[in-house]
Order: structure tokens, then sequence, then C-alpha cells
């Protein structure tokens, strides 16, 4: 059984996404930062650099959002979330991952790092505008690059999709205006009922805690 480790809204939110639309038995393990939890010795025995998400999956641990989605499409997705390894549409759907986590995350995780995840001698207020142009630049290529269809690749739902809607409501949350087309699909992407459920669950759980 796949268990996950994190909080409901980190980049924990794009593997319980996904693990509900899959619609397969998994577990929630809630990491509360204010606890302290994310740099227990159990939790950095997972993951030494102490974040979130880490997913277990029978003897495999795994970290890495971007890839643990695609791991869990591959092992449950039966044929669904990725295209067929090898054509061209593959070949597609690894650039959009590509581009999503190294262009268009990158510079929303330097606002956050900079505002308030890096230890504050660190933080510097330069950085903040630096990360607003590239993201702005980044969106603006999204925009362009987004076909007309309801997701990346034409009519098919896939992780690329989930990774993409994930990192556009996180801008949201980061107060960043998104262009016309960018707005619809992550309200499209947005109204998804697995999205709610997985926030259910994991809020449920946290709150639990
Ligand atoms: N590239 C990693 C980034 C993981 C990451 O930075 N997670 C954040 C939460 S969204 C975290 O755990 N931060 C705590 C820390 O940096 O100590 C991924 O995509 O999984």
């Amino acid at each position: 059984m796949v268990t996950l480790y994190g909080t409901p809204k980190s980049r924990a939110l794009r593997v319980s996404w996904l693990l509900e639309e899959l619609a397969i038995d998994w577990q929630f393990n809630f990491i509360n930062f204010s606890k302290g939890d994310n740099r227990s010795e159990s939790f950095l025995a997972l993951n030494p650099s102490g974040k979130i998400p880490v997913i277990t999956d029978d003897d495999l641990l795994m970290t890495e959002s971007a890839a643990i989605c695609s791991y869990l499409a591959e092992r449950y997705g039966q044929g669904k979330f990725l295209p067929e390894a090898g054509t061209h549409v593959s070949a597609q759907h690894h650039q959009w991952i590509s581009f999503i986590i190294t262009e268009l995350e990158q510079p929303l995780w330097t606002m956050g790092k900079h505002r308030f995840a890096l230890p504050e001698a660190q933080r510097q207020e330069v950085m903040l505008s630096v990360a607003q142009w590239e993201f702005d630049k980044a969106a603006a290529l999204a925009e362009a690059m987004l076909p007309d269809s309801p997701f990346v690749l034409g009519d098919e739902i896939s992780v690329a999709d989930i990774l993409l809607a994930h990192t556009l409501i996180w801008a949201t949350m980061f107060k960043q205006s998104l262009p016309p087309k960018l707005t619809a699909y992550r309200d499209r992407l947005q109204a998804r009922p697995a999205l709610a459920q997985a926030l259910q669950k994991t809020e449920a759980i946290a709150a639990a805690n």
C-alpha cells in the first residue's frame, strides 16, 4: 500500500491529488512542521533533506513530487495519466514536466524561500523582484504553449496536468496574476472531485494530529 508523508497543501498535494484520481487505497502520514516532525530522526531516515513529499510503496521509498507522480501513474495508472513510452506524445509530456518544474515552479519557490522558507539571514529582498520577472516570463510561455484542448496533451488528463494545475494554484496563493488561458485551465482542473477528496482526507488527518 502507498503511504504518503506530507502536509495537505504542500507539494504533497500533487501526490494526494493523483492518488485520488487513480482511485487506489493509500495512507496519509501527516508531517507536522510546527512540531518539528520533518526534523525527527525517523523522518530524516526516510528523507535526509527533511523535505516532503515522501512515499513508501511496500519496500520502495521515494522523494521528489514529479518523479513520485510519474512512478504512481506507471504503476497504478492502467494506461491512463501517462502517454505510451517512446511516442512523440510522451516526448511532449517529458518536456512539459521539465518545463513546469524547472521554469515555472522555480521562481515561485524562490519567492517562498526568500519570504519564509530560508533562515532569515539568507533571505534577500532583491530576489523577490527577480523571481517575479522570471515567473511572469515562464507564465507567458506556458500561456503560449497551452493548447486549446482540455488538457496539455489533448483530451486525456496526464501527470503533467496535475503538476501544472497544482503549480498554478500555488501561484494564485502567492498572489500571482495569470494570463487568461492559464486562468481558465487552472479553474477547470481545480474543479476536479479528486482534488477536493485529497484535501478532505489529508486535512481531516492533519486536524486529528
Ligand atoms: N523538489 C522537491 C521539493 C520538496 C520541497 O521543497 N518540499 C517543501 C514543501 S512543499 C519542504 O518540504 N520544505 C521543507 C524544507 O525545505 O525544509 C519536490 O518536488 O518534491
